[in-house]
C-alpha cells in the first residue's frame, strides 16, 4: 500500500534554518485582508448596530432580531443543553479552572537594599471580549478555555461575541450560548467577523456595549486581520491557524494509538497539520498503515485524508530522540507528543511547543477538552516566542514602589547625576528637595 504521509529522511540531520523549510506551513495571508477588515470596523465605529446588522446579513445570511443575546435566550439554551454535555463541560469548566488558577503568580517583592523594595503585583484588566466563531465548527469547549483563563485572573466585566445563525434565528448557535450560561457569561452579542472585533475593541454605545481591555479568541483571516487592526487599542492574543500535532515517539510506542493522536487532529481541517518524528523506521511503518487504515473509517474520513495527505503532515525519519527534539523545536508546534522510553530525558531537549503531552496516556484531545492545562495555543510556528491563552494573558504586571528616607539618601547622588547627564535638572531637584534643611 502507499504511503499516507510523506516520508521525510533526516537521518543527517541538517542546520536548523533548513529544517524550517522543511515542514511547509498552510500559508494564510492575513496582510492581504486587513483594508477590507478596516473597512468593517470603520462601518461599526460610525454605524453601530445597524453596521453589524448589515455585515450578519451579507455574511452569515440573517439579520440578527436583537445584537444583544436575552438573558432569557441564554437560560432557555442551557434548559435545553442534553445533560451529559452538560455534565461533560462542568466537569471540563472546573478542570480547567483549577489549571488556570494555578497559573496567577502570587505577588513579589524584591528587596533593592535596607527600606527599599519593589513589589511586583498582578492586576486582571477590567473588561474581555471573547470572539467564538460560528462557521463549520462550533466549540463550547473554547468558549470554556476563553471565559475560564479570563475568570481565573479576576477578569469582572466578560463580553461574548459569536456570529448569527441563520438556523438558529439570527441568534448565536445555541451550544455556544448554553456553554455561557454555565460560565455565567451574561453579556453574549450576535456579532461575527471583523465588524464583531471592532465592535468589541472600540464599544457600541447605542447597544450598551462598552469597549474592551483584551480582545482574544480564533477566527477566521478576516477575524485575524481585524485583531492586527484594533491591536492599537486593545490587546489581543495569537493569531490563530489550522491545528497543528507533531508526534515524537520510538519502537516503544504503541503505533495505534500514535496513529490514532495524528487523526485526531486532522479532524480538524483540511490544513491541519500531523507529523510523526520517529528514530524507527519499522514504527513509522507501522503508525502509516494505522493511519491508512483509521483515515479511510472515520467520520470525516475526506478532511483527515486531506490533512495527512497535505505538504504539511509527515513522518520525519531522525537518527536518535536528540534529533528528533531539534526537528520539533524548529518547526514550534501548537501540539507537541512525547511517547518514548524515556519521556523526561526527551522533554529536557525541547524548547519550542504551545503544550507538551507526556507520555502514552495523555493525548491531545484530552487536553483539548478537561486535562485541566488550555486548549488555545499558538500555532505557526508562534510557539517560539508566545505563550498559550491562559490566566496571564489577562493580568498585568504592575510595579509598586516603595523607598524611606534613609533609603532615597543612600542612591541620591546617583539619581542626580543621571539626571544632570540627560539634560533634565529638574528630577534631580525633585531628590534634591527631600533633603532641605526643615524637611
Ligand atoms: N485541538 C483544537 C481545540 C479543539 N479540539 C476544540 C476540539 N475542540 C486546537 O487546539
Ligand atoms: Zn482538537
Amino acid at each position: 500500500m502507499e504511503d499516507v504521509l510523506r516520508r521525510i529522511d533526516l537521518t543527517a540531520l541538517p542546520a536548523e534554518q533548513e529544517l524550517r523549510a522543511l515542514l511547509p506551513r498552510p500559508a494564510v495571508d492575513v496582510a492581504a485582508s486587513l483594508p477590507a477588515a478596516a473597512e468593517l470596523i470603520d462601518a461599526v465605529r460610525e454605524r453601530g448596530a445597524d453596521a453589524l446588522a448589515e455585515q450578519a446579513e451579507r455574511f452569515d445570511g440573517v439579520r440578527p432580531a436583537a445584537i444583544r443575546v436575552e438573558a432569557q435566550a441564554l437560560a432557555d439554551a442551557l434548559d435545553a443543553l442534553d445533560a451529559d454535555v452538560r455534565s461533560a463541560l462542568e466537569t471540563a469548566i472546573e478542570r480547567v479552572r483549577i489549571g488556570s488558577i494555578a497559573q496567577v503568580p502570587p505577588s513579589m517583592i524584591a528587596h533593592i537594599a535596607p527600606g527599599a523594595e519593589i513589589e511586583l503585583r498582578w492586576q486582571p484588566v477590567d473588561r474581555v471580549g471573547l470572539y467564538v466563531p460560528g462557521g463549520k465548527a462550533v466549540y463550547p469547549s473554547s468558549v470554556v478555555m476563553n471565559v475560564v483563563a479570563a475568570q481565573a485572573a479576576g477578569v469582572r466585566s466578560i463580553a461574548v461575541a459569536s456570529p448569527a445563525q441563520a438556523e438558529h434565528g439570527g441568534a448565536p448557535h445555541p451550544t455556544i450560548l448554553a456553554a455561557c450560561a454555565l460560565l455565567g457569561v451574561d453579556e453574549v452579542y450576535a456579532m461575527g467577523g471583523a465588524g464583531a472585533i471592532g465592535a468589541l475593541a472600540h464599544g457600541v454605545p447605542a447597544i450598551g456595549l462598552a469597549p474592551v481591555d483584551v480582545v482574544t479568541g480564533p477566527g477566521n483571516v478576516f477575524v485575524a486581520a481585524a485583531k492586527r487592526v484594533v491591536a492599537g487599542t486593545v490587546r489581543v492574543d495569537a493569531e490563530a491557524g489550522p491545528t497543528e500535532i507533531l508526534v515524537i515517539a520510538d519502537d516503544s510506542a504503541d503505533a495505534e494509538l500514535v496513529a490514532a493522536d495524528l487523526v485526531s487532529q486532522a479532524e480538524h481541517d483540511e490544513l491541519a497539520s500531523a507529523v510523526l518524528v520517529t528514530d524507527s523506521a519499522d514504527l513509522a511503518d507501522r503508525v502509516d498503515a494505522s493511519v491508512a487504515r483509521r483515515a479511510a473509517a472515520t467520520a470525516a474520513s475526506e478532511r483527515v485524508t486531506a490533512s495527512l495527505t497535505g505538504e504539511q503532515s509527515a513522518i520525519v525519519l531522525v537518527a536518535d530522540l536528540e534529533s528528533a527534539a531539534r526537528v520539533s523545536d524548529a518547526y514550534a508546534p501548537e501540539h507537541l507528543e512525547i511517547v518514548t522510553r524515556d519521556d523526561e530525558s526527551v522533554l529536557a531537549h525541547v524548547r519550542h511547543a504551545g503544550a507538551i503531552f507526556v507520555g502514552s496516556q495523555t493525548p491531545v484531545s484530552l487536553g483539548d477538552y478537561a486535562a485541566g492545562s488550555n486548549h488555545v495555543l499558538p500555532t505557526g510556528g508562534q510557539a517560539r516566542r508566545v505563550s498559550g491563552l491562559g490566566a496571564a494573558t489577562f493580568l498585568r504586571a504592575q510595579q509598586v514602589v516603595r523607598y524611606d528616607h534613609e533609603a532615597l539618601a543612600a542612591v541620591r547622588a546617583e539619581v542626580t547625576a543621571l539626571a544632570a547627564a540627560e539634560g533634565l535638572p529638574a528630577h534631580g531637584e525633585a531628590i534634591e528637595a527631600r533633603f532641605e534643611e526643615g524637611r
